[in-house]
């Protein structure tokens, strides 16, 4: 009973529905190019799906070859911040050599200046004479292009003295350079001209009274030139001489 009378409620429901369906069929009955639309619209979703995925694609090249690329310049700058500081690193270790080789006057063997630094030349000796401010030997000579290696005895029972090598005519310029130093060093062991000095062609650190020092270099072209020594006031006095290049 009560099925029949939700049969009838059904009924009257589905005519209620049927209005409804009627309503829905008028649409269905334009149906034909409502699927038109639906497949017209699908078909347009799918085209532009395609064109998403393919500018996707076409967009996703360059963008994946951005971050490829930026990775390759972040190695880059960090090569070349590790190079930096390999650079900062040689030049840190760098700079206390260079510091300990000018004005450490126990370091004798050491040359300053244009000198030649490996291998060992004809010997060219000579000294200070005892406690005068004077070499010991005012005229040496040698041969243009060939290695020689002068020793210089400090023979003196005090006074500091070194043996310099340069153009004629850029004595004062050295003696000036070498005050200079001594001046930056606050000490007159530092009194060593630097050795990009002009006309500076050799030079040995000073030597403390007793000891020797060494300085190896090849001779100059033929002419004559002026050996010296840069401690303070002793050019002047007359510490001097000349190497004769043959
Ligand atoms: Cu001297």
């Amino acid at each position: 009973m009560s099925w029949r009378g939700s049969g009838n409620f059904g009924g009257s429901g589905g005519s209620g529905r049927n209005d409804g369906g009627s309503a829905f069929s008028g649409g269905s009955a334009g149906g034909p190019p409502l699927i038109y639309l639906i497949g017209a619209a699908i078909a347009v979703g799918v085209i532009m799906l395609i064109i998403a995925l393919a500018v996707g694609a076409s967009g996703g090249a360059p963008a994946a070859a951005v971050p490829a690329a930026a990775p390759t310049d972040a190695a880059a700058a960090q090569t070349t911040v590790a190079v930096d500081a390999a650079a900062t690193a040689a030049a840190a270790a760098a700079a206390p050599a260079a510091a300990t080789a000018t004005p450490n006057p126990s370091i004798l063997t050491e040359p300053v200046g244009p000198a030649v630094t490996t291998g060992s030349g004809t010997p060219l000796s000579l000294g200070s004479d005892g406690d005068m401010l004077v070499f010991d030997t005012t005229a040496l000579e040698a041969t243009a292009g060939k290695l020689y290696t002068v020793s210089f005895k400090n023979n003196a029972t005090a006074v500091q003295h070194n043996w310099v090598l340069v153009e004629n005519s850029s004595v004062d310029t050295v003696v000036a350079a070498a005050a200079a130093s001594m001046a930056k060093a606050r000490n007159p062991a530092g009194a060593v001209p630097p050795g990009n000095t002009k006309g500076l062609l050799v030079a040995m650190p000073i030597v403390n009274a007793g000891e020797s020092g060494t300085v190896t270099f090849k001779a100059p072209a033929v002419g004559t030139y002026i050996f010296l020594c840069t401690f303070p006031g002793h050019y002047a006095a007359g510490m001097a001489g000349q190497l004769t290049v043959k």
